[in-house]
């Protein structure tokens, strides 16, 4: 059976606090206005609501080591909520940012909503797994993963559950840009992570192969993909804020889908962040468009 059977649920998450630049935040909106669930499923998919960010001014000077964050607890605590209301396990979760701050409670929440029974594909140019100690930016978007995996030491006050994503669970493709102690961390936990370099050499093919047979060796697991925007080749998705060059193309969305395909019903969620229109819209929009076409056709 295919998930494209499945009701398709639409949440927005209207978040740029994980990061200094406007933007981010009303791409919901946007795609909204675009009436993409129509393009998804003209029937099935539909939208549930759009969370808000709670009013905020970005910290200049960081006063934690995560800038401004009891407000990023706060809307991620509004996400992971939104997402226990309106997920059922049967249907088919898409969360459109925002910026990728959202992603420790997306995967937390979805994780709970399939009996803490899910796997993680992180599709970016950034490792997300810095800890507010290695953090050189202080932004929580590029602390997610870590913070999903448990990698944080210090207590942090983010209010959403603490259910845990196991780390044989999770994989990420297209890495190009990480820090150097986020790095180290990497390594030293075991993330399992293909660069581009890696992806150029072996192929997606293989690369899916491989990761399918590590995070999913029985073939039980629920899937959920957390795709950041800026994991594709800037050429493509120009409008994203921390874009680098040498990245994913849609020959190798393709493929990668094809694996995805493959597991059927047992893909139910999808995050789609980092898409900034007010950075880049033309080019961006038209292949956030054809990104859903690739996907749930
Ligand atoms: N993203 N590693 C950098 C940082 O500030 O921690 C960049 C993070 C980018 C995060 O694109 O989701
Ligand atoms: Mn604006
Ligand atoms: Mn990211
Ligand atoms: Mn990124």
């Amino acid at each position: 059976v295919s998930y494209l059977t499945k009701n398709i649920k639409i949440l927005g998450s209207a978040v740029s606090i994980g990061q200094p630049k406007k933007g981010v935040e009303h791409t919901p909106a946007v795609l909204k206005i675009e009436k993409i669930e129509k393009l998804i499923d003209p029937v099935k998919a539909e939208w549930v609501d759009i969370v808000n960010q709670p009013q905020y001014k970005i910290e200049r000077l960081r006063q934690s080591p995560i800038r401004n964050l009891l407000e990023n607890a706060k809307a991620n605590k509004r996400i992971h909520d939104a997402i226990l209301k309106y997920a059922d396990p049967n249907d088919f979760f898409l969360n459109i940012g925002g910026d990728h701050s959202i992603g420790s409670s997306t995967v937390t929440a979805l994780n709970r909503v399939h009996n803490e029974n899910l796997a993680v594909i992180w599709i970016d140019a950034h490792g997300d797994c810095n800890t507010p100690l290695t953090s050189p930016s202080g932004n929580y978007h590029g602390m997610p993963l870590a913070h999903a995996l448990g990698f944080f030491k210090e207590p942090v006050y983010f209010d959403w559950g603490q259910t845990i994503i196991p780390i044989t669970s999770v994989a990420m493709i297209g890495i190009r840009d990480l820090d150097i102690e986020e790095k180290i961390i990497m390594d030293k936990e075991g993330v399992l992570y293909f660069t581009m370099n890696q992806v150029r050499n072996i192929g997606m093919d293989k690369v899916m192969g491989e990761i399918m047979h590590k995070i999913d060796p029985y073939g039980e697991k629920m899937i959920h993909v957390s795709l950041d925007v800026d994991g594709f080749d800037p050429t493509l998705f120009p409008g994203t804020g921390t874009p680098v060059p040498g990245g994913l193309n849609f020959n190798d969305y393709k493929i990668f889908m094809k694996h995805i395909r493959s597991i059927g019903e047992r893909f139910v969620s999808l995050d789609i962040v980092e898409v900034n229109l007010e950075i880049e819209r033309n080019i961006t929009l038209m292949n956030v468009k054809e990104l859903l076409k690739h996907t749930f056709h």
